[in-house]
């Protein structure tokens, strides 16, 4: 596998027509990865120095979700570090971390900032610079509580960073749209603006909220995101695409129809929470438009998906 990509990869298998196909061994994790923690999901994955690493949601066994470093030489088979990332900051309100989930990683210049769900006095978004992967530099939180599901630009749009999120409550929230913010420091946050509301598809009536990196494309940022249903058995949390304006990102060019992945397997149905895929990262393949898309399913495991970049823009743009 590694011979010929630079990502993990599998061919579509014959005769499928999906846009996001799955791993044939998945799940990546399972049950207790580590001595304290009970699953390990929603995770963040990047290529680093020729390898991979990752920024890994743990739930501990006292319930609380933190942030651990994992490494892997091929993407599939996972390391992880045992200690969870120190953040503490100089100042004590940047130390508040009652929990920490969902991350993301995006490399801006030479450093790389992770993105994660924040526990201070409520969800909001947390971030943290790091060079090595080893010290971790917490900034300030990006927004007042609550909000969830902070997603950065891997470039400035403009002179500013850019950062895609979604307000929320304190609980499950059952509501919720994308919305888009600037920042010229990664500090100050303001120039927010509506992206893309919840619905009117039934797949994505309840919620919807961003998922990998955006991917910048000739025809637009391409934006992977979850959608959530209510059921009278609980969410359903499935994914589709979206286009953005390069320049303009607030701008949705085209989102496609339906949703392009959804829980059917075991290890997507059953589990700590079930019918959930989660995706939280996507690794491009240095020569192609091949991507291999990390999400998390059931709250309990890391699975992966293959799919092409092309096809999902096709798609975004219903052609
Ligand atoms: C969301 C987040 C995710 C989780 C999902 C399903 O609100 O907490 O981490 O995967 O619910 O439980």
């Amino acid at each position: 596998m590694k011979d010929k990509f630079t990502i993990p990869w599998q061919s579509r298998p014959d005769g499928s027509s999906e846009l996001l196909w799955r791993f044939d061994n998945n799940p990546l994790t399972g049950h207790r990865p580590i001595p304290g923690v009970l699953a390990i999901y929603n995770s963040a994955v990047i290529s680093y120095e020729g390898a991979f690493i990752g920024v890994f949601r743990g739930d501990q066994q006292n319930g609380m979700p933190t942030l651990f470093v994992g490494h892997s030489d091929d993407g599939i088979a996972w390391t992880f570090e045992t200690e969870p990332i120190p953040l503490q900051g100089e100042d004590a309100h940047i130390g508040i971390h009652e929990y920490a989930y969902d991350p993301r990683i995006v490399r801006l210049d030479d450093r790389y900032i992770v993105q994660w769900c924040n526990g201070y006095h409520g969800p909001t978004i947390g971030l943290a610079e790091t060079h090595d992967f080893k010290t971790f530099i917490p900034l300030e939180n990006a927004f007042l509580p609550y909000n969830r599901n902070g997603v950065l630009f891997p470039r400035k749009i403009g002179d500013n960073y850019a950062m895609l999120s979604r307000p929320s409550d304190t609980g499950h929230t059952p509501f919720g749209d994308i919305f888009y913010s600037e920042s010229p420091d990664l500090t100050y946050w303001g120039k927010h603006r509506h992206v893309m509301s919840k619905g009117p598809e039934w797949w994505q009536g309840l919620k919807i909220g961003p998922g990998p990196i955006p991917i910048e494309t000739s025809e637009g940022w391409l934006m992977i995101y979850h959608g959530v249903c209510n059921t009278c058995n609980g969410f359903v949390y499935r994914m589709g695409v979206a286009l953005l304006d390069l320049d303009k990102p607030w701008k949705v060019i085209s989102s496609g129809k339906g949703a392009i992945f959804g829980p059917e397997k075991p290890y997507e149905t059953t589990g700590l929470v079930p019918n959930v895929t989660f995706p939280c990262a996507v690794v491009q393949d240095a020569g192609s438009d091949r991507i291999a898309v990390y999400y998390g399913s059931a709250d309990t495991h890391i699975a992966l998906a293959f799919g092409h970049i092309n096809e999902l823009v096709d798609f975004a743009l219903q052609r």
